[in-house]
C-alpha cells in the first residue's frame, strides 16, 4: 500500500488511554439502571439484558490470567473518522490479555456475518490502518441484522471461528439491533457476546452516559476548516453568497458545532424550525433579510449554513413526507411502472389536496429526489435532497420582488456547496484517535468480563485521556420505544440538537451579530501543526515539476 507521509507519520503516533484501562483492569459494577422510558415493555422485551449495572474500569495490581478468546468485528453504517482504531483498541485490549487471542473482521458490514465473509486480521494489517481514516480495512454495508434467520446465519460461523464475542460498531439503528442480537443469543445461551461501539458523524447517539459518537470531532473539524477557506474567499472577492448543506442526517449538531468554530452570517437550526413551526417561506424570509441588511451596508457576499436534514423539520414538509413514505411503500410496485417524466403528476394526483399542492410547489430536482428510494432504515436519503439549491433559488426569487417593491437594491449570486463525504473518511484527530482506540480497548475489557448487551463507553471527554473514565452501558438503557414503520418497535433515543442546551444558546447569544458583521473565523486544517516533513511539503504538481 502506497503511503503519504501524513500517514507515515500519523501510524507512529501512539492513542492515549484512560489510567483506568491501563496495566491490569478490573470491571467494578455500579448500580442497576432501568431504561430511559417504557421500562415494563422494554423489561418484558429484554428478559436477559434489562437492567444490568453501570460497568466502570479501574486498574489494579492484581495479575488475573485470561485464556485466549477470539473475538469478531462489524463495521456498519456510514463512515467515521476513527474506525480504524476503534479496531486497533480491541486488537490490542485482547492481544494484552491473551498473546493467542484472535481478532476476525466481517467484511462489509452486518451482511458479513450473514454472509460468512471475513477475514482474520493480523497485527500486519492491524498496523497499516492505525490512526487512519476510513473503514475500508474491512468495508462497512447497511444491512439490517434484525432477523431471526440472519441471526441463526450469523450464529453457525461465529461457531466455526470459535467466536466468543462479536463487537458491532454503528449509530443508533445498529446499536439497538446490537442489543437485539445480544438478546437473542442470551436467551438461548449461545455462548455469544455482543457489544456495541458509539459511532456516527452525525453526533446524535449521546445521552447522560455517551458523551459523544467517535467520528463527530474530526468531521465537523474538516467541514469548519473548509468553510473557514469558503469564508475566506467569500470575504477576498465580496460578491457571492455560499449556501453550504452540511451533513448530518436530522439532527444539526454538525451544521451548530461548525456554526461555532467558524461564525457564519447565518446557521438554520432544524430543530429550531420545527420549534417555532416555521414554513419554507418563513426560512426563505429570514434569510432574505439578512442578505437585504448586509447588502444596504454594501456587503453582497455572506455564508448559510444548512443542515442536511432541515426539510424533514419544516412542519408542512414533515407532513408530505410521511405521506409519501406510506404512498410509496404501499405503491413500490406500481410507481416503479410509471414512466419519469409522469411520475410527479402521477404523485400530484395521488396525495391530499395540502400535500399535493406542497409538491407541486417545489422545484423539479427536490420533488424527485423526495420520492426516490428509502435507505434500509425507511429513512429519506437526505444527503441526496439538494436544501442548498433550493433555499437559494427561493431566495433569490423573494429578492427579485422585493427589488420591483424598491426594498433592496443589492446584487445577488450564489454559489452551492455540499460538505459531508468529505469529512467521513478523513484522517481522525488526535481526540478521535485516543477515543476510539479508548473505546476499542474498553470493549475487549467487556468482553473478558464476561459482558453482552453494553455499548463501550468513555467518558469525562473535556478532560485529559488519562483522566477520561472508561466503562461500559447496559443498551437497554438507552431505549424507548418508539413508532417505526408502522410498528412499535424498542429502539435507542436519537438526540437532537436541544434549543435549552448550551451549544445552542451560545449560538442563539451570537447570531444577529453575525449576521451584520463579518466575524469570521478560520479555523485551518486540523493538521497544521506537526513535522515539517509532513506540514511544510509543497504541492506535488510543484515537487514533480522540480524534479524532486
Ligand atoms: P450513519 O448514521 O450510518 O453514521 O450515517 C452517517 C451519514 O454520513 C449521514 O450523515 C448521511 O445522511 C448518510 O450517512 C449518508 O448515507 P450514505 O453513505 O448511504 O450515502
Amino acid at each position: 500500500m502506497t503511503k503519504s507521509a501524513l500517514q507515515i507519520a500519523r501510524a507512529a503516533y501512539q492513542p492515549k488511554l484512560p489510567k483506568g484501562l491501563t496495566g491490569t483492569v478490573k470491571a467494578v459494577a455500579g448500580a442497576a439502571t432501568q431504561s430511559v422510558a417504557d421500562q415494563e415493555e422494554i423489561k418484558k422485551l429484554f428478559p436477559n439484558t434489562y437492567g444490568m449495572p453501570l460497568i466502570k474500569f479501574e486498574n489494579t495490581d492484581e495479575t488475573v490470567d485470561f485464556p485466549a478468546m477470539n473475538v469478531g468485528v462489524i463495521l456498519s453504517g456510514g463512515q467515521a473518522p476513527g474506525g480504524h482504531n476503534v479496531i486497533s483498541g480491541i486488537f490490542d485490549g485482547i492481544k494484552k490479555l491473551n498473546k493467542d487471542s484472535k481478532l476476525y473482521g466481517f467484511i462489509l458490514g452486518p451482511g458479513g456475518l450473514v454472509d460468512h465473509n471475513y477475514m482474520e486480521l493480523t497485527a500486519d494489517i492491524i498496523d497499516e490502518y492505525r490512526n487512519t481514516g476510513g473503514f475500508d480495512i474491512i468495508g462497512s454495508g447497511r444491512t439490517k441484522l434484525e432477523k431471526e434467520e440472519q441471526f441463526e446465519k450469523g450464529l453457525e460461523i461465529l461457531k466455526e471461528l470459535n467466536i466468543k464475542a462479536l463487537v458491532i460498531i454503528g449509530g443508533d439503528d445498529s446499536n439497538t439491533n446490537a442489543c437485539v442480537l445480544a438478546e437473542y443469543y442470551a436467551a438461548k445461551n449461545c455462548g455469544v457476546q455482543v457489544i456495541g461501539c458509539p459511532k456516527t458523524i452525525d453526533g446524535d447517539l449521546k445521552n447522560e452516559m455517551i458523551e459523544t459518537s467517535f467520528g463527530f470531532d474530526t468531521a465537523c473539524k474538516t467541514y469548519a476548516e473548509v468553510i473557514g477557506n469558503i469564508q475566506r474567499d467569500c470575504n477576498s472577492a465580496r460578491k457571492y453568497w455560499h449556501f453550504i448543506k452540511l451533513m448530518g442526517r436530522s439532527a444539526s449538531h454538525i451544521a451548530l458545532e461548525c456554526a461555532l468554530q467558524v461564525q457564519p452570517n447565518i446557521c438554520i437550526i432544524s430543530e429550531e424550525v420545527e420549534a417555532k413551526d416555521m414554513s419554507l417561506d418563513d426560512i426563505v424570509t429570514g434569510i432574505a433579510q439578512v442578505v437585504a441588511n448586509r447588502a444596504a451596508q454594501g456587503n453582497n457576499f455572506g455564508t448559510v449554513l444548512i443542515p442536511e436534514g432541515l426539510v424533514e423539520f419544516i412542519p408542512a414538509m414533515k407532513r408530505l413526507i410521511a405521506e409519501l413514505n406510506d404512498f410509496l411503500a404501499a405503491n413500490a410496485e406500481e410507481f416503479s411502472q410509471i414512466k419519469k417524466s409522469h411520475q410527479r403528476d402521477y404523485i400530484i394526483r395521488k396525495l391530499s389536496p395540502e400535500n399535493a399542492a406542497i409538491y407541486a410547489s417545489l422545484p423539479e430536482g427536490v420533488a424527485r429526489q423526495l420520492s426516490l428510494d428509502r435507505d434500509p432504515h425507511g429513512n429519506v436519503q437526505v444527503s441526496l435532497i439538494e436544501t442548498e439549491k433550493l433555499l437559494s433559488e427561493m431566495v433569490a426569487a423573494k429578492l427579485a420582488q422585493w427589488k420591483e417593491e424598491g426594498k433592496y437594491v443589492g446584487k445577488f449570486a450564489a454559489q452551492h456547496h455540499f460538505f459531508g463525504y468529505e469529512g467521513r473518511c478523513a484522517a481522525p484527530s488526535n481526540f478521535d484517535a485516543d477515543y476510539c482506540y479508548s473505546l476499542g480497548y474498553a470493549a475487549s475489557a467487556l468482553i473478558a468480563n464476561g459482558k453482552t448487551g453494553y455499548m463501550s463507553s468513555v467518558r469525562n471527554t473535556t478532560a485529559p485521556a488519562e483522566e477520561w473514565i472508561a466503562g461500559g452501558v447496559p443498551i437497554t438503557m438507552m431505549m424507548n420505544m418508539e413508532r417505526r414503520h408502522g410498528e412499535m418497535k424498542p429502539v435507542i433515543q436519537k438526540a437532537l440538537v436541544r434549543l435549552d442546551g448550551a451549544p445552542f444558546k451560545a449560538f442563539a447569544a451570537q447570531r444577529e451579530r453575525w449576521a451584520v458583521e463579518t466575524d469570521y473565523v478560520y479555523p485551518g486544517p486540523i493538521q497544521y501543526f506537526g513535522p515539517a516533513e509532513v506540514c511544510d511539503q509543497p504541492t506535488k504538481t510543484l515537487q514533480l515539476e522540480q524534479g524532486r
